[in-house]
């Protein structure tokens, strides 16, 4: 148990409160590089980052649905400025579905780590666009605080990502708040990556359609 808090503590250390005024919809993680090339090469953070990576991911050296689920409960359960009941298991596998770009089941070093990054840029927004401080992101804070995030939508999409996301008072707690920008901006990666002429459509068959949208 000491050993599990002072792993989360070295976490939270690193995970530093973000600067707001540099929010845009993530990059892609970098590809995977031959790992003495990736370890000769890494900034004094990224060294730790990876320590404490090694330690939460175990053996297998990824990080599954359920650890993922254990990790992010750890963290939140210390913050009373975030409301929350909690990462569901069903969340994380569905983040860890849209982040897993090569096909493993689980998060691997990269991928963990931009997921890691991302939740890190998106709790500073949430926190400065909780206006009333209620702890929660109401209807009315939501665009502000999507567009803050990099996700400028339609009041329709807005409108959507509310009964989607929301509870009945039009809420949305810290949980449904990271699954919502993790898919989101895994929908967008995605898009971009498929519109290879740059023109803003793109043109899928069913197979492919049912690869994006059944993760
Ligand atoms: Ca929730
Ligand atoms: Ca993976
Ligand atoms: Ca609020």
């Amino acid at each position: 148990m000491f050993q599990a808090k002072r792993l989360i503590g070295g976490l939270i250390d690193i995970l530093s409160p973000a600067d707001a005024s540099q929010f845009a919809p993530s990059d892609p993680p970098p590809p995977r590089r031959p790992l003495a090339y990736a370890e000769q090469n890494e900034t004094e953070e990224e060294r730790q980052f990876r320590k404490i990576f090694k330690q939460l991911a175990g053996d297998d050296m990824e990080i599954s649905p359920c650890e993922l689920k254990n990790i992010l409960n750890s963290i939140i359960t210390k913050r009373t400025d975030l409301k929350t009941d909690g990462f569901s298991i069903e969340s994380c596998r569905g983040m860890v579905a849209v982040m897993d770009h090569d096909n493993t089941g689980k998060l691997g070093f990269h991928e963990f780590k931009h997921l890691w990054n991302n939740i890190k840029k998106w709790q500073g927004v949430y926190k400065s666009y909780d206006q009333d401080r209620s702890g929660v992101i109401g209807a009315d804070e939501l665009p502000a605080a999507f567009r803050a995030a990099g996700f400028p939508l339609s009041d329709v999409q807005y409108q959507m990502i509310v009964r989607r996301y929301s509870d009945e008072n039009g809420n949305m707690d810290f949980d449904n708040y990271i699954g919502c920008l993790v898919r989101l901006d895994a929908m967008c990666r995605a898009f971009k990556t498929l519109d290879v002429d740059n023109n803003g459509t793109i043109k899928l068959n069913l197979q492919e359609w049912l690869q994006m949208t059944m993760h």
